[in-house]
Order: structure tokens, then sequence, then C-alpha cells
């Protein structure tokens, strides 16, 4: 069994039926069912029970490649088991190869058929895919009008991918011989030269030659006409049988971590028309209907807050009536305490929706919900629910993104000192990875390639990756002062030593850890400001095959300075010949500038009387950086996209906290400048800023503020209607946890303030949503808070299938059409897993916000 089945009934299992009903169901509608073909859907899908296939409903994109959600994809019995069907030009094609453009697309009920024209223009490459429905399964066919390219011939294929973890612990059949597939990549691969390798992302290598010549490919663990997969689990079993060419199953993974089991046929050379066809059949189980989701808060409930279940159904399965609260008494007795409605709430996404309200139990103690036969794990109703909660993130997760010191935790060392060979001026008119980019000015005094001093200090990892990015940094650091001085806290379960670089976790130094973290940061921000002047874009690998680097964060680079003088892997124990010093990305953009400003007058308050020479640099680089950056010509702002969203917003932020900061009449007079004609451009972005200012203002300002807030409380009851769970669900190609935990602490913010406006029922909701109330399953997005939390996440230590302790992952990524996922037995979609910096400090938040507002 894998994660996502612990605890459920099997799904292929009849529920609850009278015997004569289930009999007869079987007959009619399931039999039925099963025997339907595959049909077009009004979702433009294919869809029959217990089985969906997507012809590129989702495309790749051009920002971070192959995210491994796009293609010819199969949702089999509710799980995304392939994606990637498409024509490839490598065996298992890794993030940064070339993906196919979508020229075309056809959705045709009339002929029950999808049909998409895929186009690598740097090859002059177009093919035809076509998927049509035949017998219990479908055909995928590749058609080209001229022949394949002479340069793609042989390296040109059908490609369809399969997650390693849905099939591992299950065997298959080729051409009747048996196999297992393998749990961890185990060869074989070939060593091949470069020119036979197809030019990867803006000529990047994922590969790292390191003083060879050959690079490496998979080569096939079985090859013949018929494939069966998992033949022995009716849930994941598929047929692929060729009708052209052999099929090969290969293990990506044998290249990269994050690689699938690939199934691939090369097309057919010098010719035209169909050059590759396959008949695929994936097994579907007669009327099967997906197990409910119980979605609860994982880490329990205060009393006196709300309580919903939201439980997440099949489109085909007939609620019950009921919910129950059962209790676990202190003599081990399991006994029902109260019996909620099941309130159909409706059709959200794919699923439908009953919520179970067990507000009014207030008693302290254990429970578990019960529906139908399921039952949740336990959980409590407790005055301190809150309490500790955020306490991983701040002991456990922070302490190990902190770059540039050795982290240790009892027997067990995190990562040694990293990147002490930080940092170089990055090269001109650049298109790098991982969104930075470099245009014809380096924005810096310094001169592409020339060491910038003072860098290799302070400062986080920023997500999964070990770059240091400017941006997460101001928004952690801002984070982390709000937290410090709405609550306080004076936890110290951490030692850090920034003169000797060492973080020991669970050791106690006398130093509240909040006040060291701010201070890590702060460190590295004002080390930019300093030599630099402004807040960099980021601090990131010059190559890409250092950038995917897992592992040790201190292996990620040599720490050694470079020096051309030497060759390449020759040192002389101080300096190296290997170029792998990081470069600094600067931009011209105001809007990064002011939030980099923002979080050193932020820092400069939280740091006064822990770091007072800090603390006082903090301020004078911000202000000195404020006067310049008001000095230069403003750019027009950006009207769309993320830059305007916190581009507008971004002096604001910065005078708020410079205003707060020193009370100065000329921040306060900005202030008033600017906070009304962005509340009338976008006040759900505004009002978080616009609330904490409320006690450096007058009450004239909380008056005036008030219509807002009276607005705001209108359009929330708009939103809270546009799903079940009541919380903003985002739908962009980043999961939207990060939107929750700001919209919850709004929320806060408001109903300090305006308590008669905003409940507080509303900053627990997001919590609640967090901690397991949310789509797709119903484990706690906060590693290792709640009964069940995320076990594998897109931390840095993602290869060893673990997670990091505190790191909070995005969340539900809501593929389209109609799909939620969060994948809870595979780490490496970094837009559902990836944990952030930025996220964590303002959970820390949010979760000290829910802990003051209900007390004790
Ligand atoms: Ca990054
Ligand atoms: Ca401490
Ligand atoms: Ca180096």
């Amino acid at each position: 069994m894998t994660r996502h089945d612990i605890g459920r009934a099997p799904a292929w299992r009849p529920r609850v039926l009278p015997a004569l009903t289930l009999a007869s169901a079987l007959c009619a509608t399931d039999a039925f069912a099963q025997d339907r073909p595959l049909t077009i859907n009004d979702r433009q899908y294919f869809e029959k029970r217990g089985l969906n296939v997507l012809v590129f409903t989702n495309e790749y994109n051009g920002m971070f490649f192959d995210e491994k959600t796009a293609g010819v994809e199969i949702i089999h019995h509710g799980v995304r088991t392939a994606t990637g069907g498409a024509v490839r030009l490598s065996p298992t094609p890794e993030q940064w190869d070339q993906i196919p453009k979508v020229a075309d697309r056809k959705v045709d009920p009339q002929s029950n058929t999808i049909e998409v024209t895929l186009r690598y223009e740097a090859f002059g490459f177009d093919s035809r895919l076509v998927v049509t429905p035949d017998g219990a399964g479908f055909n995928l066919a590749v058609l080209v009008d001229k022949p394949v390219p002479a340069d793609l011939e042989g390296r040109a294929g059908l490609n369809l991918e399969f997650r390693p973890s849905r099939y591992w612990e299950r065997t298959y059949l080729v051409d009747g011989r048996p196999g297992t597939f393998p749990r961890y990549p185990a060869g074989p691969t070939t060593s091949l030269p470069p020119g036979k390798k197809i030019r990867q992302f803006e000529g990047y290598s994922t590969f790292d030659l390191h003083g060879h010549p050959d690079y490496v490919e998979a080569l096939p663990i079985a090859s013949g006409q018929t494939l069966l997969m998992a033949p022995e689990d009716p849930e994941r079993f598929v047929t692929i049988r060729s009708l052209s060419g052999d099929l090969q199953l290969l293990d990506g993974r044998n290249l990269a971590q994050n690689g699938w089991f690939v199934v691939r046929t090369l097309l057919a050379t010098k010719t035209t028309g169909k050059v590759a066809e396959w008949h695929v059949e994936p097994h579907t189980i007669p009327g099967w209907t997906r197990t409910p989701v119980i979605g609860f808060s994982q880490a329990g409930y205060h009393p006196s807050q709300p309580k919903r279940a939201v439980i997440e159904l099949d489109a085909n399965d007939t609620p019950f009536p009921t919910a129950s609260l059962i209790e676990i008494r202190p003599d081990g007795r399991h006994v029902e305490k109260m019996k909620a409605e099941a309130r159909p709430w409706g059709r959200y996404l794919r699923y439908n929706y009953v919520v179970a309200d067990f507000s009014s139990v207030e008693d302290p103690g254990l429970y578990f919900i019960q529906y139908g036969a399921q039952k949740t794990g336990a959980f409590p109703i407790a005055t301190d629910v809150y309490d500790r909660v955020w306490h991983p993130t701040l002991d456990v997760f922070f302490p190990v993104q902190m770059d540039h010191m050795f982290v240790n935790e009892g027997y067990r060392v995190w990562h040694g000192v990293a990147h002490l060979d930080d940092a170089v001026q990055a090269p001109l008119n650049r298109q790098h990875f991982d969104g930075y980019r470099a245009g014809a000015e380096t924005n810096t005094p310094y001169k592409p390639g020339e060491r910038i001093p003072g860098l290799a200090v302070g400062g986080w990892f920023d997500a999964g990756d070990f770059d240091i990015q400017g941006g997460s940094h101001a928004m952690t650091v801002s984070s982390l002062v709000a937290t410090w001085e709405a609550f306080r806290p004076q936890r110290d379960q951490t030692l850090v030593d920034q003169g000797l670089r060492f973080v020991d976790i669970h050791r106690q130094d006398g130093k509240p850890d909040v006040l060291q973290q701010i201070e890590h940061g702060a460190l590295q921000m004002a080390a930019q400001y300093r030599s630099i002047g402004r807040l960099v874009r980021g601090i990131v690998d010059g190559e890409l095959h250092r950038y995917h680097h897992l592992g040790d964060a201190s292996t990620q680079t040599d720490n050694l300075i470079y020096d051309p003088s030497l060759k390449p892997y020759e040192s002389d124990g101080r300096r190296s010949g290997t170029p792998d010093d990081r470069w600094v990305f600067a931009d011209s953009s105001p809007f990064s500038n002011y939030s980099g400003i923002g979080a050193l007058a932020a820092a400069s308050r939280a740091l006064r009387g822990f770091n007072d020479s800090l603390a006082a640099e903090c301020l004078a680089l911000a202000k000195k950086a404020y006067a310049e950056e008001r000095a230069r010509p403003a750019p027009a702002a950006p009207q769309t996209g993320f830059a305007a969203m916190f581009g507008q917003t971004a002096e604001l932020a910065a005078v708020m906290q410079l205003m707060t900061a020193t009370k100065e009449q000329l921040f306060l007079d900005r202030f008033n400048e600017l906070v009304w004609p962005a509340l009338d451009r976008n006040a759900a972005m505004t009002l978080q800023l616009a609330a904490r200012a409320i006690p450096v203002m007058d009450s004239a300002y909380a008056t005036k503020l008030r219509p807002y807030v009276e607005k705001y409380k209108t359009e929330l009851g708009g939103m809270l209607q546009q799903n079940p769970y009541g919380v903003p669900i985002g739908t962009r190609g980043w999961a939207g946890n990060s939107q929750v935990i700001g919209w919850a602490t709004t929320n806060y913010y408001l109903h300090k303030a305006y308590p008669d406006l905003v409940g507080k029922g509303l900053v627990t909701r997001g919590l609640d949503y967090i901690f397991g109330t949310h789509p797709a399953h119903n484990y706690s997005f906060v590693s290792a808070v709640g009964n069940r939390s995320k076990r594998v996440a897109y931390g840095n230590n993602r290869a060893d299938f673990a997670f990091i302790p505190g790191g909070v992952v995005p969340g539900v990524l809501v593929l389209k059409p109609d799909y939620p996922e969060n994948m809870d037995d595979w780490p490496f979609l970094w837009g559902e897993n990836e944990y952030v910096i930025d996220i964590g400090a303002s959970y820390v938040f949010l979760a000290n916000a829910a802990q003051e507002l209900l007390g004790k």
C-alpha cells in the first residue's frame, strides 16, 4: 500500500449498499459504465468511469519548462499517474530539455478525437498527435506531413511518462517476459559525445562533464511490442501495444532524481503520414468510486473556534446524510459526541462536497470524525492547539535554510558551511534559469565577473534550491519582524553563533530565535546595500548543472575563491581554478528595491537592543537607499502580472516601515499621499498594510479607513461562496497556500482594528485549510505539524524522499480544467510541494495570531 491508501477502505469495495441494490447496480449502471468507451466531456477531455485522458489541457510553459504537468496525461482511478505524452527529443526528458509548443489543438466531439499540432521551432519540426478512443482504451498516433528532420532521426519519439511512486513495488510484462519496476534507478546508461546532445534551455547543460568528454543517456530497461504495467494491481494496470516499431521502457531517474518511468517509441524516419502509433488500455474497475476525503484540521481545534469538516466526494458518490464526531474517552471508549448533518455544498471543480459542522462541541478532549465506515485520525480540541504548531518552522526549517552556516541537530549535520566563495557580478545580456535575467547594465558598481565583497554572510536558501533571492528575503525579514513586534515570542531552542558560523538546533543560547533569524536575514541584506546600494534580484549559480544540486549545501560550490590562473579542479587550498562562485543579478526595478528598504527599516526596529550597530546601520542604509530611489525618475508602475500586484504597493510598504521606525513627518506625509490611491486601486492588496499603520497614525485615520473594510467585508461574502472551504484558492502554476495565509493574516489585522466587521473565524479558517481542510487529501501542509502531515516534499533533501520539519508547501495545484492535486508520495513537483522561506515566516505569524486571538 502507498501512503495515499493508509486509513482508507480499498476503493473497489462497495460501501454500505443492501445486497439487492448492489447487485442490480452492478448489472445496470456499472456494467454499462465499464463498457462505455471513452468520450469527450463538456470539459474537453476523454472520460469514462475510473479513467480520464487529458490531451494538452495543460501546456508546457517557458518559465520552468517541463513541470510534469503537460501533454497527454492519464488520471487513473482518481490519480494522475501519467504525464508528458508527446513527441519528445530525448529518451527521458529532463526539466530543462526542449519542450514542444502547441501550435494548434482541435477537440472534435463529433469524431470523438482530440488532435494537437506540436512544434519544435528550433528544428522547424511539426507533428500531429491524435488521440482516438478504441475499444476499452485509446489510440495515440503521431503523424507528420514532412519527414522527421535529419538531425532528429533516432532522437524524436513518442513518449509517455509514468509516476515512479505509483509503479514501483509492482511488476511488468514485456512480450510475456516479466520484470519488476526498479525501486531505485540501477541503469543501464550509455555515454555519448556532447555533439549528440540536443541543445537544452538557452544552451545550458544539466550534465556536469567534470573534465570528462561524454554525457549520459538512459538505455531501455526492457523493450518489445506489448507492455503490461502493474497487471497485478487493478487500479494501476495499463496495457500498451505498439502498432509500429518497438516500445522501450526507460527509467529517467538514472539522469535526474525527478525523472519518471518513460515508455517510448522512436518515430519512423524518411517517411510521412503515421510515424508512430500505440493502443493504450488502462484497466478500469467496474463501478469504481473514489474514496471520500474527509477534510479537517490535523492540528485540532480551539474550543471556541468554528469546526467544519469538508468532505470531498466522487461525482458518482451518494452522500451519507450525517457525519459523526467521536470522542476518545480517558477510559479508552469511543463515544459518539455529536451527529452532524452532512449538508450538501454542491460541486467545485470535479467533485461534490458536503460540510459537517461540529462547532457546537467545545469540550476539550480527543476526537475523530466518522463518515460512513471511514474514520479519520484523532485530533485534539484544546485551548493550546496553536501554542506549538509554529515551533518546527522556527526551530528546524529556518535553521536548515540558513546559508553560510554549519547547521547541526543532535547527531545529525544538516549541512556544512556553504558558499564561502560568494559572489561575483553576473555577465550581461543573459537569459538565465529560475527566472533570473541580465540586460545591458549590471545595475551595480561592478564589472561582469568582478568579485563583490562582503556577501558570504547571512541569508537563507530561498526554497528547495539554494539561491539567495532578494525579494523573498525582504518578505521574510518583514514578516519575522511583524511576528516579533506583535507577539514578542521569547522562544530560544536554537544556538546561533555568527562568529563561528555554527548553528545547533534544540540548544538554547539565551537569545530569542526570532531575533536571531531576523539578524541572519538582515546581515545579508545589509551586505547587499553596503556594497551595491540596492536589493539584488538574487545570488545564484552560473551553471545549470550546479543549480539543480541535491545534497549538502556546502558541496554546491567548492567554497574556494575562483582564481583563473589555476586550472579547473586545481586548488592551492584557498583558491581554485573552477569557476563555480555564484553570480549576483541585480535589476533596476524600484519595486524590489523598495521591498528591501522596507525590510531593512523593519529589521532596524527589531534589532535595537539586540544588535545595536546592525540596527543603526540597517536604518541608515534604508534611509539612504530610499532617498536615492526617490531621486531617480520613477518608471511607470507595471499594470499587469505579478509586478503589478506587488509593484504598486512596494513604495507604500517601504514608507510604512520607515514611518514606523522613525516617526518622521516626511514619511507620515508620503504614507498619506500613497495609501488612499492604493486603496482605491486595489483594496484587497493594500488593506493589510493600511491596517498595520493604524497604531502609528491618528484615530481619524482609522475612521477614514473603515469604509474600505466595510467594502472588503461585502466582497468577502462572494469569495467565501466560491468553494466549500471558504478561502481564496488560487489557480496559477504555483499553488496558493501563500495567498490563503496572507488572506487570513489580513483578516487578523482587520479583526484587531474592526472586530465588529471581521470575525476571528476568518483567521482560523486559513489555518484549518493549511492543516488539512483542503482538496485532494487531508494531510497538513506543514511538515511535522498536525497528526498527519507532508512526509515527502520539495525541500533540498527531496532526493531522500524526506521532509524538513516546519516547512510549508504551496499546496493544492489546480490542473486545468478541474483536477486539484497535491502529490503525497512524490516530492518533485515544485508547484505543489516546494518549501519557500517567506511562506514559512508568514505561517509563523498566522499561528501566533491565532494563539493570541483565542487565548488560553
Ligand atoms: Ca530559487
Ligand atoms: Ca537562540
Ligand atoms: Ca569557488
